[in-house]
């Protein structure tokens, strides 16, 4: 008798095994949004969005409803959506070129309007659909087919803290926070308090989870969880970092 492996429920069990690389965490990442998405009971709720990167091969991912859009316009799609039946609940997947390069405008714009949309943005260092080229996230001194000698911060800048930048932007009511696939079980409590910040109205929710990519990185198992636990977290904090609560009052 062969052992099934647990899947989230919410799961198109049609569409596995799914397509990422051996060792992508794109798959992690789905299934610890999909363990929340069944603990919270919300499959029939859920609006899926997304973008164009590796993050499009989630496509058939979940058996909820599901749109796939253009390179960095899953924000917006996935707002329209929620503005129009704000009885949905609107989950906004991308890559770390899609949320933080072409699609950063609409991370910023969505993020100051404390849209009522949960964002979850997986960060691999690179752009990993397209061969490993530099993204904003990309690590000082990170070799990638574009930055073949390392990233040199000096004249590319310093990679992007995007929760941190979110936090920073949002109104009261938002809720934000870094994981890490290196520890699924808090990605997934993250994500469920993102989602569960949606379902009480309160604001903007987003989590960013680091991932791996060992296609592009070029790495075996043993360096791809050392560059995720030694190299990306000690420049990307992992934990919550910014979540609802009662506004100060001036002078109290
Ligand atoms: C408007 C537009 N510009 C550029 C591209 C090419 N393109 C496809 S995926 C991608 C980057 C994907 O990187 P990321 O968003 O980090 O996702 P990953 O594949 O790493 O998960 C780019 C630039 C495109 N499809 N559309
Ligand atoms: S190229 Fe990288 S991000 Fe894309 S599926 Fe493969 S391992 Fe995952
Ligand atoms: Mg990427």
């Amino acid at each position: 008798m062969s052992v099934q492996p647990a899947m989230p429920k919410c799961w198109n069990m049609e569409t596995k095994p799914h397509k990422f690389c051996p060792g992508c965490g794109h798959g992690l990442v789905l299934k610890a949004l999909g363990q929340a998405i069944d603990e919270l009971g919300i499959q029939d709720k859920v609006v899926f969005g997304c973008d164009i990167g590796c993050s499009l091969l989630s496509w058939d991912f979940f058996k909820v409803d599901t749109v796939q859009t253009h390179h960095g316009r899953t924000t917006p799609v996935i707002t329209g959506i929620k503005r129009a039946n704000p009885a949905m609940l609107g989950i906004a997947y991308m890559g770390d070129g899609g949320g933080y390069a072409i699609g950063a405008q609409h991370l910023v714009s969505a993020a100051t309007r404390n849209e009522r949309i949960t964002v979850i943005l997986v960060n691999n260092t690179q752009y990993g659909m397209t061969g490993g080229q530099m993204a904003p996230t990309t690590m000082p001194g990170q070799k990638t087919e574009t930055s073949p000698y390392g990233r040199d911060e000096e004249s590319t800048g310093y990679p992007t803290q995007g929760p941190e930048m979110v936090a920073a932007i949002t109104p009261e009511g938002a809720y934000v926070a870094r994981g890490t696939v290196a520890n699924v079980k808090q990605l997934k409590g993250f994500i469920k308090k993102a989602l569960e910040n949606q379902m009480a109205g309160n604001g903007f929710s987003f989590v960013e989870a680091l991932s791996t990519c060992p296609t592009n990185w070029r790495t075996n198992a043993e360096d791809t969880w050392k560059f995720v636990e030694e190299k990306m977290t000690k420049y990307f904090k992992v934990g919550e970092i910014k979540v609802p609560g009662p506004r100060e009052k001036e002078g109290q």
